[in-house]
């Protein structure tokens, strides 16, 4: 299993890399979603086509949920979890934290995740039990790059915790209340709170261990199913917000790892009022 986990990983990477010449002609052709925050361009689409067609031809078998076109049942089969870019708003604009994110579950097990950030030349990789790198597109084989590890002395408070979240695209008028009320809650009483735009880019920088903890309500799988695995493979953990983890709940919390017993999430989960989104 082991060797296959670093196959498949492989071959994410190379997706992911490959994914770079198509972002670089820089269509940014616009079709709007739900609102004006909820984005898709020609870019996006052509990502997500080319990396389930590449896939496709070698694992036919396989399924996929993809941000922009198939989403296939969820089940315990090899399914690849694509979000091709993550944090369009910001490839629109060419702020310079967007990504492709490519996650693969196995029996719904996130196993498999990358994150490549064109515009940085960041890619970050991690396999379950392999670890978790950032390296850039001079990547040759697993294990180039610099290994992360979240992991550290963790901060006993939130007063002394750097926390990342997202305000999501939600216009729904009671929804943004109840996110404005728990974003309030945490500028009361953490440290400092930034959004750079995108949940797998969020939740690479807690595996680089430069924040210590990010939450978001409303997510997506494809938003997150990477960036769980290089979380995990950091050192850190992922749960539900005041729950238990699940891919597809539309919420989670995660934090870097580290000596200490994760006081500092039981006081943040006590701040938070439960926002409800349809799975
Ligand atoms: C975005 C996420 C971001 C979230 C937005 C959106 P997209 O992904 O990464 O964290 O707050 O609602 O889902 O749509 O740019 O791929």
């Amino acid at each position: 299993m082991q060797s296959e986990i670093q196959t498949l990983l492989l071959f994410a990477i190379q997706l992911c890399l490959k994914s770079k010449e198509i972002i670089s002609k820089n269509n940014k052709q616009i079709e709007t979603k739900e609102n004006v925050t909820d984005l898709v361009t020609l870019t996006d689409k052509a990502v997500e086509d080319y990396i389930i067609t590449e896939i496709k031809k070698k694992y036919p078998h396989h399924l996929f949920i993809g941000e922009e076109s198939l989403r296939q049942e969820f089940t315990d089969q090899p399914t690849w979890i694509i979000d091709p870019i993550d944090g369009t708003t910001n490839f629109v604009h060419s702020f310079p934290y967007f990504c492709v994110s490519i996650g693969l579950c196995i029996n719904k097990e996130p196993i498999v995740g990358v994150v490549f950030n064109p515009l940085q030349n960041q890619l970050f990789y991690a396999g379950k039990n392999l670890g978790c790198y950032l390296s850039n597109d001079q990547f040759k084989d697993i294990g180039d790059g610099k290994k992360l590890f979240s992991t550290g002395d963790l901060p006993t408070s939130l007063s002394h915790t750097l926390v990342l979240t997202e305000y999501g695209a939600s216009k729904q008028q009671d929804i943004l209340q109840l996110k404005l009320d728990n974003i309030k809650r945490v500028i009361d009483t953490a440290r400092g709170i930034r959004s750079v735009g995108s949940a797998a880019m969020s939740m690479a920088l807690i595996a680089q261990g430069v924040a210590d903890l990010y939450y978001e309500y409303g997510t997506h799988c494809w938003d997150i199913c990477a960036g769980v695995v290089l979380v995990r493979e950091s050192g850190g953990i992922v749960e539900g917000v005041n729950s238990e983890f699940g891919l597809m709940k539309r919420n989670l919390v995660c934090m870097r790892g580290g000596n200490g017993d994760y006081k500092v999430l039981k006081e943040f989960n006590s701040l938070m009022v439960h926002i409800d989104y349809p799975s």
